[in-house]
């Protein structure tokens, strides 16, 4: 402690007593000071009432709030992903935690920052970092993640380890984390492997880190895998597919792709049955059987990090990508499959929606309808090109699922009408009708 505050705690906790009766007192709250000196002197209290002043918010010393880190993205905003107006523009790894431990020994927990990407008029000093009030429109403020002292602060911190998004000089405070056991490089390639290592974090957890995480247990799909008439279920496991017959008989079960590939379905070639397909860092590998082999079809569409998906846009009968791209709330489509730019794109929905491609209406024409997570709800869109942002022009919606479910649609009668079906824990709830309501068909 210096001089100069306890000769200024002595003044302000007891003008009356002696500089020895000042140093008695302070052996009784000694542990606080040791925590919070400055803030305990100015508020005389007791040693465990000390309070600080975090990120513009009155807590407890000991709250989270107050520990210096930033909060996971997914406690603030539902989902383990760069929310929308910011990037990652960094992060660091910790050792030890245990998390990420495979069959090859330990492995490191990987930490993102995500930064608010838009400086607006502002610029930035030599540290390459903004206020964040720069922002246009102003989106993310200062302060305990959600007014919580109990989570972590949001867009406080200025700073930048920079390892991602390099080529964008100028960006404002950390609003969220994320946190992987796959290596940021892997999964956005606009990373580095510049390594960087805060074993302090390797404990920092929170329950919406430990949800299923689709890239492993498995990606949901559903189709025609036999040309029956008829969507069936089909899981996507770490680089091998199994897929049920219409007819009840053994899975089909084969390798296509490799772990952390983004699966697809479709009909590439218009024969009426659908095959499989995975997206690897903005490469299209499609397969026309399936069965285990090279890819039929190898086209570049997209960036690493869309969210890859496919229908038939055009109704002639071949099923053609599409992509949602969280981090300008865009969908693109193309209408065939090759290289180039998107035939179609349009807003869609909110940070954290997610496409649902299907012909709702039977018209041999496929759309993104959109499923909010955040309501359990479908909203069905009937056409093409439509601004989901304000759902306006959304046909109906209807509840259906519960928290932590994943969306699907499909023709599972074979009316040529597709509807909703949700998967969770391994089980398909699939509906026949675009209406809320109980399973009709339910698949383990
Ligand atoms: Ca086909
Ligand atoms: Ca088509
Ligand atoms: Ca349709
Ligand atoms: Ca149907």
């Amino acid at each position: 402690m210096s001089r100069t505050i306890v000769r200024r705690a002595t003044e302000l906790l007891d003008r009356d007593v002696s500089r020895r009766g000042f140093l008695r007192r302070l052996t009784f709250g000694a542990t606080a000071l040791s925590v919070a000196p400055l803030t305990y002197l100015l508020r005389p209290g007791t040693a465990y009432a000390a309070i600080c002043s975090c990120s513009g918010s009155s807590c407890d010393c000991s709250a989270m709030c107050c520990d210096g880190y930033t909060e996971f993205c997914c406690s603030i905003f539902g989902d383990n992903v760069c929310p929308t107006g910011t990037i990652p523009a960094g992060w660091w790894k910790a050792d030890g935690s245990g998390v990420c431990d495979n069959t090859s020994g330990p492995q490191p927990r990987y930490y993102l920052d995500c930064n608010i990407s838009d400086c607006g008029g502002c610029g930035c000093g030599s540290n390459g970092i903004c206020s964040g009030s720069c922002q246009d429109p102003h989106t993310y403020t200062c302060g305990c993640a959600n007014g919580d002292c109990g989570l972590r602060k949001s867009s406080c911190t200025g700073f930048r380890y920079g390892q991602c998004n390099q080529d964008v000089a100028c960006v404002g405070p950390i609003v969220c984390r994320v946190v992987t056991c796959t290596p940021p490089w892997v999964w956005d390639d606009s990373c580095t492997t510049s390594s960087a290592t805060d074993n302090n974090t390797r404990f920092h957890d929170a329950a919406c880190l430990n949800d299923p995480d689709p890239l492993i247990d498995g990606v949901p799909l559903v189709g025609d895998w036999t040309g029956s008439g008829q969507d069936m279920p089909g899981v996507f496991v770490n680089g091998v597919w199994h897929l049920r017959r219409a007819d009840g008989g053994p899975n089909i079960v084969f390798g296509f792709g490799n772990a952390g590939d983004r699966p697809v379905v479709g009909d590439w070639n218009g024969d009426g049955v659908d095959t499989v397909g995975v997206v690897r860092n903005g490469v299209w590998y499609m397969r026309n059987s399936n069965d285990i082999g090279p890819a039929d079809i190898v086209f570049g569409y997209g960036n690493p990090g869309d969210v890859p998906f496919a229908g038939d846009w055009t109704g002639n009968g071949i099923d053609t990508p599409g992509l949602y791209r969280r981090s300008d709330g865009r969908v693109y489509l193309r209408n065939s499959n090759s290289t180039g730019v998107a035939d179609i794109d349009f807003f869609f929905g909110v940070p954290f929606d997610l496409p649902v491609p299907g012909d709702f209406n039977g018209d041999g024409r496929d759309t993104v309808s959109l499923y909010r997570p955040s309501e359990q709800r479908f909203y069905i869109i009937n056409e093409l090109g439509s601004d989901g942002g304000g759902l306006g022009t959304a046909q109906y919606s209807f509840q259906y699922g519960a928290p932590g479910d994943l969306p699907l649609a499909g023709d599972y009668d074979g009316n040529e009408v597709d509807s909703p079906g949700i998967y969770r824990s391994g089980t398909f709830y699939l509906r026949n009708s675009n209406s809320g309501g109980v399973a009709d068909v339910v698949y383990q």
